[in-house]
């Protein structure tokens, strides 16, 4: 291995060395406690250890570095105190996460690291949005974004990396090729000779750096970082490493041929560094002791630190605040004048009005420029704002989700735009794994909204009529709105953007453009969370939302002899539990309507709710109405079959008579 560079002196590599030694030190104590049973799990980073801190060293200290599970080299090169780390990776209060997430599952704005999601892929795409961001604050900045080469098989890596070329985004994408992804070698996971040959495939400039020879992974990744802030666009590095130990500390190496874990202990990156820095007289072999004699006690003391913290103790409170990020509303009612729109148009007006409101907001989805959108509903925004706010998307939708997170990293809102609403599940993993856990498991805000056209009634069949708010309610950190009427959906929409958390925004597609109502011109918000009580009635409760609003509205017109209390919930999440109970209270009957499938929708949890809260109140048993348990079928009279609008008269009549 030659470390010879004639750009570095002496005290360079003094420096380098003292570097790339406090990682493998950590480890080594860490492998210790492992034994003692002082430390839960490890993932060892032994032998890759230049590639960590070789590419920090070469970052600038307020670019951001997306590590894995593997990059302890990132962590110490970027100075976080020894202390906090300890306390992290034993679940102290200290740590990054309060206790909520294990080993380097965490990010710091403080050290401009963004930590990994145990998904590997997603975080290549928010470090996309984190370029992106860079790119439309004219900063000339780089990001550098680390996976495996197990985890460049994922669906995210493809997607990261199309969209990285496509809007020539100052990513480095480094990928340390370690020869195995748990236990599977390299010959089972891809069949190209090179994963830089990948990122040709992509349109992207791709090289291949030794991962154990830190002079070269500084020197070089140094130079192409350089060249990436002066004219972004992204790069794959391919760094060939080799996992020295098990996947974790548990799972062992048996797989490994001998003569190949010997080739590579031979080419340890720290042991060939040491003996150069004897053989060029850098350090002799007393400073080499004492150095890491300092570095040992240095790690000691803060061990100790860390040890004496108290655990965490739990506080029921704390963490049910923590899970979305608190902020003050501050409502902006509705003024007049007002004017009669469709609700497709009170969409368009909420975004437009949001954009001149919010000089930090962008909107990405397909099709969405100068096309308009599939639904029209961002026409004419791209010539108004520019191409670089109303960003047409490939179709990435994971990707994309995850650069919204980064986005939102850098402080930039952002409104995600499904072609329909079914096509989430192509970027569910980020919503439900990344965006939605983010802000409890460390502090960091996902501002973002994501619109999803939604819903059946049109004839379009199993992938474009799906209403699946159930698949986002069920998970904690997320907030989910569905509006009925023009007016609730500007100023829901405007709310939701306002608002710093994720929110998943439904949209009715058959309302789009079958309803019309008086809507405030003016920006207004209306605060999510709370339900509209569409109808005051004395005999049953009728409680929905979307569509459905609409299909009871009609039945209920047809039976004046009925006093129905007609709930509107408009968000299924916070859900304004206090007038459902009242409304119940008041009535002793309630019929829950849903258009989604019955089984784990909406309607059982708030039938389990009614009943804890309002049992002596009922008169009748709860109904839920809801659609039947097959997908949606695409021709007229089967789809009036499945949904449940048919069936809602014969059953309010029959809780009516009970
Ligand atoms: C989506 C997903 N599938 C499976 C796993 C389980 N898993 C964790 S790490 C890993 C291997 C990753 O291999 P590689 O990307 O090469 O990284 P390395 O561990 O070698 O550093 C696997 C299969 C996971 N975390 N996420
Ligand atoms: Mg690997």
């Amino acid at each position: 291995m030659n470390f010879h560079h004639k750009s570095l002196s002496k005290a360079d590599h003094i420096e380098l060395f003292k570097s790339i030694l406090k990682p493998r030190l950590i480890e080594e104590k860490m492998l210790v406690l492992l034994r003692q049973g002082k430390l839960s799990k490890w993932f060892s980073g032994i032998g890759q250890e230049a590639i960590a801190v070789g590419v920090t060293k070469a970052m600038h200290s307020d670019e951001y570095i997306l590590p894995m599970h593997r990059n302890l080299g990132v962590f110490t090169e970027r100075k976080l105190p020894l202390d906090r780390l300890f306390s992290q990776w034993q679940g102290k209060q200290n740590g990054f996460t309060k206790g909520r997430d294990r080993s380097f599952h965490f990010g710091t704005q403080e050290f401009k690291i963004i930590g990994m999601i145990s998904h590997l892929g997603p975080q290549l795409g928010v470090a996309d949005g984190i370029a992106l961001a860079h790119k439309l604050k004219d900063e000339a900045a780089a990001t550098a974004v680390f996976t495996g080469e197990g985890g460049t098989s994922e669906g995210d890596f493809h997607e990261a990396l199309n969209v990285a070329s496509v809007w020539q985004l100052p990513v480095l994408f480094c990928i340390e090729n370690n020869g195995y992804g748990l236990s599977t070698p390299v010959e089972e996971q891809f069949k190209c000779e090179h994963i830089a040959d990948k990122g040709v495939g992509y349109g992207m400039e791709s090289l291949i750096i030794d991962g154990n020879n830190i002079v070269e992974i500084y020197t070089k990744v140094k130079d192409i970082a350089e060249r990436v802030r002066q004219n972004p666009r992204p790069v794959l590095i391919e760094f060939k490493t080799f996992r020295r130990r098990g996947h974790e500390e548990a799972s062992g190496t048996k797989y490994v041929p001998e003569d190949v874990m010997l080739k590579w202990e031979q080419l340890d990156p720290v042991d060939n560094y040491e003996l150069f820095m004897l053989e060029s007289g850098f350090m002799s072999r007393e400073e080499i002791s004492v150095l890491k004699s300092d570095l040992q006690n240095d790690i000691n003391t803060h061990l100790k630190i860390a040890n004496e913290e108290q655990d965490i103790e739990a506080n029921l409170e704390v963490e049910l605040a923590d899970v979305y990020k608190p902020y003050d509303f501050i409502p902006q009612p509705p003024t007049a004048p007002t004017k009669a729109l469709r609700f497709v148009d009170a969409i368009a007006e909420a975004l437009e009005q949001s954009m001149d409101k919010h000089k930090n907001l962008i909107i990405m989805g397909q099709d969405i420029a100068d096309y308009g959108g599939v639904f029209k509903i961002t026409d004419g925004l791209s010539a108004k704002y520019g191409k670089h706010r109303v960003r047409n998307t490939p179709i990435c939708e994971s990707a994309i989700v995850s650069a919204a997170m980064g986005l939102s990293i850098k402080g930039i809102k952002s409104v995600v735009e499904m072609q329909f609403g079914d096509f989430v599940s192509s970027g569910f993993n980020p919503i439900v794994n990344y965006l939605a856990k983010v802000h409890y498991r460390w502090g960091q805000q996902a501002d973002v909204v994501i619109r999803m056209p939604c819903g059946a009634g049109v004839g379009a069949g199993p992938f474009h009529s799906q209403t699946n708010e159930a698949w986002f309610t069920k998970t904690p950190g997320l907030k989910v709105v569905y509006p009925s009427s023009p007016q609730d959906a500007k100023g829901l929409l405007a709310a939701a953007i306002e608002d710093p958390n994720p929110v998943m925004f439904f949209e009715h597609k058959a309302l789009y453009r079958s309803i019309r109502g008086d809507v405030a011109e003016a920006y207004f918000t209306l605060e999510l969370g709370k339900a509209n009580v569409v109808e005051q009635g004395t005999d049953i409760s009728v409680i929905t939302y979307g569509a459905a609003v609409h299909w009871a509205t009609d039945v209920l017109e047809k039976h004046p002899e009925i006093s129905a209390e007609l709930i509107d919930l408009r968000s299924l999440c916070p859900l304004d539990e206090d007038t459902i109970f009242e409304s119940v209270r008041k009535t002793g009957k309630a019929l829950i309507l849903q258009e989604d499938s019955l089984f784990g929708g909406l309607a059982s949890d708030l039938s389990a709710l009614i009943s804890e809260h309002c049992f002596e109140y009922l008169d009748a048993p709860i109904k839920r109405v809801a659609s039947l348990p097959t997908p949606i079928p695409f021709a007229k009279n089967l789809e009036n079959q499945y949904l449940s609008q048919h069936k809602f008269e014969a059953e309010l009549m029959s809780l009516y008579r009970y």
